[in-house]
This record gives structure tokens, sequence and C-alpha cells, in this order.
């Protein structure tokens, strides 16, 4: 039985620059820090933590990787997409552009991420409202049509943040638990094969032994009737 207690599900937080990644990343990984601190430098390369979160009644352990938004020498997150197995899509809702460019972000994660990996779209800074240029009807049409889940949060005020978290990590649990199930039923399979193998192979063997006991039988009363006869032949002799 496996747990996935010593799995980390790695949660990747990417999206254009400036669109608030590194304080998410900071409001999921120190949530009960009191003060609002926007003196974040830009992310050069990743920053990664890993912590426990409860989840359904148990315990699962995350590793958070905030990576660096800009689409220039990109190559390094590109590479690490490969162990994600849940993205934070985040744009800004102040800045279209960072929406606009959604879906070349997940274009990456087609090319470079895992098939069945798990995707939540965020729109950051909506406690920014008289700024906003992405209306939240847009933005949920776009995540309808792409299968995604929709969050408005926001890192400055810790609005909806956990709530996005949450939904990632529990499409991930979900999404390992099916293939557990999957990779068990077929192991159950070949157990179920390898079983009737064995018991067709120990058929054949006993019908084999059965036909050599046989054998011995007949050659036994083969060799009986030959001495029988060799011995009234003697006694017709003498
Ligand atoms: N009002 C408001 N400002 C935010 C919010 N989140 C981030 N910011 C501001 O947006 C700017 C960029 O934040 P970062 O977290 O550094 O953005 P980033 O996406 O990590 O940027 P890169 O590392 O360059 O990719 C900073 O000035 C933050 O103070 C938010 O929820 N509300
Ligand atoms: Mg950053």
């Amino acid at each position: 039985m496996r747990t996935f207690h010593d799995t980390p599900f790695r949660l990747f937080i990417i999206g254009d620059t400036q669109t608030g990644k590194s304080n998410i990343y900071k409001r999921i990984t120190r949530p009960d820090d009191p003060y609002w601190d926007n003196t974040i430098k830009p992310t050069r390369a990743v920053n990664l933590l890993t912590k426990y979160d409860l989840l359904q009644n148990r315990i699962v352990k995350i590793q958070v990787w905030d990576t660096r938004g800009s689409r220039i020498l990109e190559s390094l997150p590109l590479l690490l997409f490969k162990v994600a197995q849940g993205f934070l899509l985040v744009f800004d809702i102040t800045n279209r552009e960072s929406f606009k460019n959604i879906p070349y972000w997940l274009q990456d994660i087609q090319r470079d991420a895992q098939k069945d990996v798990e995707k939540v779209l965020v729109g950051n800074k909506c406690d920014l409202e008289e700024q906003r240029q992405v209306s939240y009807e847009e933005a949920r049409l776009f995540a309808e049509k792409h299968h995604l889940k929709y969050f408005e949060i926001s890192a400055k005020t810790g609005e909806s943040v956990d709530c996005a978290l949450k939904a990632l990590e529990k499409a991930v649990l979900e999404s390992l638990e099916e293939r557990v199930a999957k990779e068990e039923a077929a192991e159950c399979g070949k157990e179920a094969e390898k079983s009737l193998f064995e018991r067709v192979k120990s058929l054949f063997y006993s019908v084999l032994k059965g036909k050599v006991e046989l054998v011995k039988v007949f050659k036994s009363a083969l060799v009986t009737f030959a001495l029988m006869g060799v011995a009234q032949l003697l006694l017709r002799i003498f």
C-alpha cells in the first residue's frame, strides 16, 4: 500500500513577470506573516520550498516552485516543467497582456510537462478592482474553454489564495489516486493471469504424471505376462 506522504506534490507557480508569483509563493509558504512586503525583487531562477498541508483529512507534502516570469532565457523553468504535477497559472487582472500570454504558457506546459499534469488559472491582484483590465466573466469563460478552474486572488490581502492552492492540490491528489488505482488494478490483473497460468501448468503436469504412471503399470503388466509365458513354456519343456 502506497501513501502520498513521502511523495511531494510538485506545484509550479508560472505566468508573466510582475504578475505576483513570488508574493503568491510567499503567501503559500509563509501564510502567517502579518505584513505585506512589496519589496520582493524579480525572481532570477526559482524559489523552492517543501511543506506539509492538510487536505481532505490527510497530510500531503507539497513542494512549491516559484519561477521567473521572463519569457526570455526561460529555459531553466521549462526544463524543470517535467517534474511538475501541478501548475498555478498566474495573470494580473490589471494587466491585459499577462492574460493574453496565458495561451503561450499553456503551450509551454503542453510541450514540456507531463501529459496528465493539473492546472488552475488564477487572476491575481483582485484588490486593485479600479485598475481591472480583464473581467471576471472573460477569464472564467477562457478557463472553462480550457477545462481549468478559475480563481481571482490577491497575494496582498491573501484573498482566495488558499482556495486556489487547495483546488490544485485536490486535483493532483485525485489524479495520483486514479493512477495508483489503475496501476494496482493492472497488477491484480497480472496476478490473476499468473495464477491461471500456474493452474493450467499444474494440471498439465498432473495429467503428464498420470500418463507416466499408466505407462509404468502397463510396462509391469507386460513384464508379468512375459514372465508367465516363459514360466509356462519352461513347465511344458520340463
Ligand atoms: N496590489 C497588489 N500588488 C501585488 C499583488 N501581488 C503582487 N503585487 C505586486 O506586483 C509586483 C510584482 O510582484 P512579484 O511577486 O515580484 O511578481 P513576480 O510574478 O514574482 O515577478 P517576476 O519574479 O519578475 O516574474 C510587486 O510590486 C508586488 O508588490 C497583489 O495581490 N496586489
Ligand atoms: Mg518573482
